[in-house]
């Protein structure tokens, strides 16, 4: 994230252009499929920012077409282009972890913070079908710091370390990596620790929004001749964490992820790689302890068990792979002060896939590259019978659940294609054409008694799951250009998704809560990243993202839809340091869905200060002022408040921004 700091401005430049640039320059290349690997395209990837927060979210939001729902400090879903939770595909150091919470309270993106992240990228648009499997919404790839081998026998000791004081919830954070490595060897050891108290805003304090944090990571890898072996073990444990737009707050997140694979070049040309990965992870929330109890003693205990293995071949242009994974998920409400009290919230669900592709890139005619792909998915799904203590309705929804024929298998075809011509040394046009689907989650399917884990739709409703959901099926169009000169560069797109059997929550379940069904809906919208280098020293760069949400069988919009946005940077750069005035300015959003109840939020436009100097080549400062004016604002999805007994923000308001927080970073590498 600060390695890049060292390069002169023409090469910074050339780094904030890159996708433009790289996608050019294999446009320009005859012989594509000999230059790149087979099948990959480059997603495109954030550009270099300050940490300001311990939240990846953070960073992701600056990416076109990008936003987060907000449920807490930690508690960041991924939204792009209006999609989200199930429906984007997240990678985090190529694994598609699982929640073990219900409501999403372990994003994939809170397993790795901010301190330990290298790269976060997004496939702008549509997401290739070998990025993975269930990507209606796209895929975005967060990777972690790693270690490189050496490039001789000798062995080296090597490492880096960033961390963070931020004075808005009192944020400290540290990540650091070490290790060791040559030629044939790397042996890595990394660990994170974050912790913060409550946030604050112009006119209070967001309760809770207290934080916890640690990780822990070893890794270690083997190159000799053609062959890479890597092996990845991470230890995750999130403490005590607010999560003010749910009903409950984290008490734990506990947990492992592992995974490993082995990579073989052959002397045809072609590639084979075989991953193994595995997450085995426990969750405990409630809603007494970090915030005033006005309802009973509810406390609820979950966990996940995910494994999976993918396998893939590639030669000439081709790709073929073989993935298929399966997780179970329990869940099991409690309520410490009454022993007699339990609700099998979830009951040995089960969702398992499996899954294969073939992809091809390459040149269609002189003009034209093409990048298509067909994946077809089996996707099994099961839970297990359920009881509860309470008698009535509930009592009746649990046995009306367990004599049901609880088993699903859904097929699943998606194709992708998008094809890329120049049309002058400096343009160069993208259509893409995809067919995308997504099976129910198992929220969405097994949730038998009305209760609010929705994958962290955070709307307040009691939501009823569905059985005999269909899948939801997504047809893809997209229209880009990538214009770049050497001082200027922008890259609008584009996108239309008419969305069949979409999931949406829909009045009529029992006890007033809404049931999961499938609607029928549309999004739409543009995005674009641009930069301007106005002098060798002045920059201007920025991305601007739209979105609309509408369902298509009723005049209803669709929910939690992330505001026009756009971010301007205007940048001062030498070579050792840099200076920065960020204005981040959001759009009112009126298109709000009544089937949610969702309330409008208004515009507003906050103002960042930026700065970093590079003292010498192992150390480097990092400072900044978010929020300067400390402008009381509202994010759209922010969610609304769940605490009583804050005198600041009302039970049902939405929440609060974050006020001014003035923040500074040191970062080594040795
Ligand atoms: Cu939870």
């Amino acid at each position: 994230m600060f390695a890049s700091k060292i390069l002169p401005f023409s090469l910074l430049i050339s780094t904030a252009l890159l996708p433009a640039v790289s996608r050019a320059e294999h446009v320009a290349l005859p012989d594509m499929s000999v230059t790149t690997t087979a099948g990959e395209r480059v997603p495109y990837a954030l550009p270099q920012s300050n940490l300001s927060t311990s939240d990846s979210g953070e960073l992701f939001k600056k990416l076109p077409g990008a936003n987060i729902n907000q449920n807490g400090p930690l508690t960041s879903i991924v939204q792009y282009r209006g999609m989200y939770a199930d429906r984007v595909n997240v990678l985090v150091d190529g694994m598609a972890l699982s929640a073990a919470g219900p409501n999403r309270m372990d994003s994939p993106l809170s397993y790795l913070p901010a301190t330990l992240v290298d790269t976060i990228s997004v496939y702008r648009g549509i997401a290739p079908v070998s990025s993975g499997i269930e990507t209606i919404g796209g895929t975005v790839k967060a990777e972690s710091k790693e270690a490189e081998y050496g490039n001789s026998e000798e062995v080296e000791l090597h490492g880096s370390l960033s961390s963070l004081y931020a004075t808005n919830g009192d944020n400290r954070s540290i990540g650091a990596i070490t290790s060791l490595a040559n030629q044939n060897h790397r042996l890595q050891l990394s660990g994170s620790i974050d912790r913060a108290h409550d946030q604050e805003f112009d006119g209070g304090d967001i309760l809770p929004t207290e934080a916890e944090r640690d990780t822990l990571g070893l890794a270690y890898g083997f190159r000799q001749g053609n062959t890479e072996l890597d092996f990845d073990l991470n230890h995750l444990n999130t403490g005590e964490t607010g999560t003010p737009a749910l009903p409950m707050d984290i008490m734990a997140i506990r947990g492992e992820t592992f995974n490993t694979g082995i990579t073989h070049e052959l002397n045809n040309g072609g590639k084979i790689t075989a991953r193994l990965n595995y997450q085995d992870v426990y969750h405990r929330m409630d809603n007494f302890s970090l915030r005033p109890r006005d309802m009973m003693f509810r406390q609820n205990d979950t966990d996940v068990l995910a494994k999976g293995i993918e396998l893939g071949y590639s030669q000439d242009g081709w790709q073929f792979g073989f993935d298929a994974d399966s997780a179970e998920h329990n869940a099991d409400i409690s309520d410490p002060t009454n022993a007699m009290f339990f609700v099998h919230n979830f009951n040995e669900v089960e969702r398992d896939r499996l899954s294969a592709f073939a992809e091809w890139s390459g040149a269609v005619n002189d003009d034209w590259q093409m990048h298509s792909g067909l994946r077809l998915t089996h996707v099994k799904m099961d839970a297990d019978e359920v009881a509860t203590s309470m008698g009535g309705m509930p009592a009746t929804l649990a046995s009306n659940f367990n004599s049901s024929d609880r088993s699903r298998d859904d097929t699943l075809a998606d194709i992708a294609m998008t094809f890329t011509r120049s049309l002058s040394s400096s343009l160069d046009l993208e259509l893409g054409f995809a067919r995308k689907e997504r099976a129910p989650s198992y929220q969405e399917r097994y949730l038998w008694l009305p209760l609010q884990a929705t994958s962290g739709l955070a709307d307040g409703k009691n939501y009823i799951g569905n059985i005999n959901l269909d899948p939801e099926t997504a047809y893809q169009f997209e229209v880009g250009l990538d214009w770049h000169s050497p001082r200027f560069a922008v890259s609008p797109r584009i996108f239309y998704h008419h969305v069949n059997d979409y999931i949406q929550g829909v009045a009529g379940g029992p006890m007033e809560s809404l049931v999961f069904s499938n609607v029928d809906a549309k999004l739409y919208g543009i995005d674009t990243n641009w930069l301007w280098a106005l002098t060798d020293h002045w920059q201007l760069d920025g991305t601007v993202s739209y979105v609309r949400g509408k369902r298509r069988d009723t005049n209803d919009n669709l929910y939690r839809i992330a505001p026009l946005t756009a971010r301007t940077q205007l940048s001062y750069i030498e070579p050792d340091w840099r200076v920065g005035i960020e204005a981040v300015t959001v759009a009112e959003q009126n298109q709000v869905s009544s089937e949610n109840e969702e309330e409008k939020t208004s515009g507003y436009a906050i103002f960042n200060l930026t700065g970093d100097y590079q003292l010498s080549q192992s150390v480097q400062l990092q400072g900044g002022i978010n929020n300067l004016l400390d402008r009381k604002y509202r994010n759209h999805l922010g969610g609304y408040n769940r605490v009583s007994g804050n005198e600041d923000i009302a039970v049902g308001e939405r929440l609060p921004g974050l006020g001014r927080s003035v923040y500074v970073g040191l970062n080594l590498n040795w």
